[in-house]
């Protein structure tokens, strides 16, 4: 039988994994899960940093070709503050938001409360001054992004809460609102399928929605479990421009999975989690935390995403 090769979407960076505690400026036991964005024509990466205590902060990293001589800060740019509780375990996983009606950047990230996970926002205009608006989804809720405008007048957030009952299960949410602050209006957006499926029980949004004439590009990760732990796949859905509560597109495949050793072995094992990626004349740069340890580089043709996501089952 002829053996079939898959065509895949994105190409690894030859220089992966980009980003090591090996290029830290100071000590820490892992870098991951950034966040992503061009600020003032440079790659900004908002890298989540564990600790040797086991808690997370987030520092900024920048680079002009988005691929190397990367420019770290030499300490944390944003550490837990010890005005909010909610921070007490730490701040994790950053998704960047430009608000263009605001001159502003939208910061969200999961919140490390001693009542679970929860989804917290801060502004910046320079990701050196921030400012908190503190949490905005009670636990256990993660993988927010807001859309860079307003939809209908309102504010819109995708995010991923919880659910114990009947079994533990997590689908992505989308939310409004008309301060950023105070949250409503949820609506179930992208189930996690059942079964044998890659993205059974628990799927999460990965980088925050990419605006196309075709809708709203989305990528999303999906967990699953296996006799020796768990495996984070990515899959591309799009949503409707104007009514984004419309999926249009899911893909059934998993369009990027670990492969190399820096992804199969870490902290944890079998992990490819991207909280950024940036558009660069027409290629998208796709940052991912590797393993739970190391940040790497995928890259994909915009127009070949939206063509596939475009041919996949509405
Ligand atoms: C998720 C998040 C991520 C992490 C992933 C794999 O639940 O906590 O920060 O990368 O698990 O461990």
């Amino acid at each position: 039988m002829k053996k079939s090769i898959r065509h895949e979407l994105f190409e690894r960076c030859p220089k992966n994994p980009i980003l090591t505690v090996e290029d830290w400026p100071y000590p820490a036991n892992a870098v991951f899960n950034a966040a992503a964005a061009i600020v003032d024509g440079e790659t900004l990466l908002l890298v989540r940093v564990e600790d040797f205590r086991g808690a997370s902060h987030l520092t900024v990293a920048r680079s002009k070709d988005g691929v190397s001589n990367w420019r770290i800060d030499k300490q944390p740019t944003l550490a837990p503050s010890p005005a909010h509780p909610e921070e007490v375990w730490g701040i994790e996983d950053p998704r960047i938001t430009w608000l263009d009606e605001l001159k502003e950047w939208a910061i969200t990230y999961t919140a490390f409360s001693s009542g679970g996970p929860l989804v917290s926002l801060a502004t910046t205009k320079d990701f050196k001054k921030f400012s908190r608006l503190g949490p905005v989804m009670p636990p256990e809720d993660k993988d927010a992004a807001i859309f860079p405008v307003k939809v209908n007048g309102l504010w819109a957030m995708l995010h991923r809460p919880v659910v114990g009952f009947p079994h533990i299960e997590g689908h992505i949410w989308l939310s409004f609102s008309p301060n950023l602050k105070h949250w409503g209006e949820h609506h179930i957006l992208l189930r996690a399928r059942q079964g044998s499926w890659w993205d059974a029980n628990k799927i999460g949004l990965s980088a925050p929605p990419i605006q196309t004439k075709h809708g709203w590009l989305i990528l999303y990760h999906g967990v699953r479990t296996t006799a020796s732990g768990s495996i984070y796949r990515l899959g591309l859905a799009l949503l409707d421009l104007e009514k984004p509560v419309k999926v249009l597109r899911r893909s059934d495949e998993w369009v990027f999975g670990p492969k190399t050793s820096y992804e199969r072995e870490g902290d944890v094992d079998d992990v490819v989690f991207p909280c950024g990626w940036t558009v660069r004349d027409g290629t998208v740069y796709m940052y991912y935390g590797a393993a739970d340890s190391c940040i790497a580089l995928a890259t994909a043709k915009l127009k070949d995403l939206t063509d596939y996501v475009l041919a996949c089952p509405g």
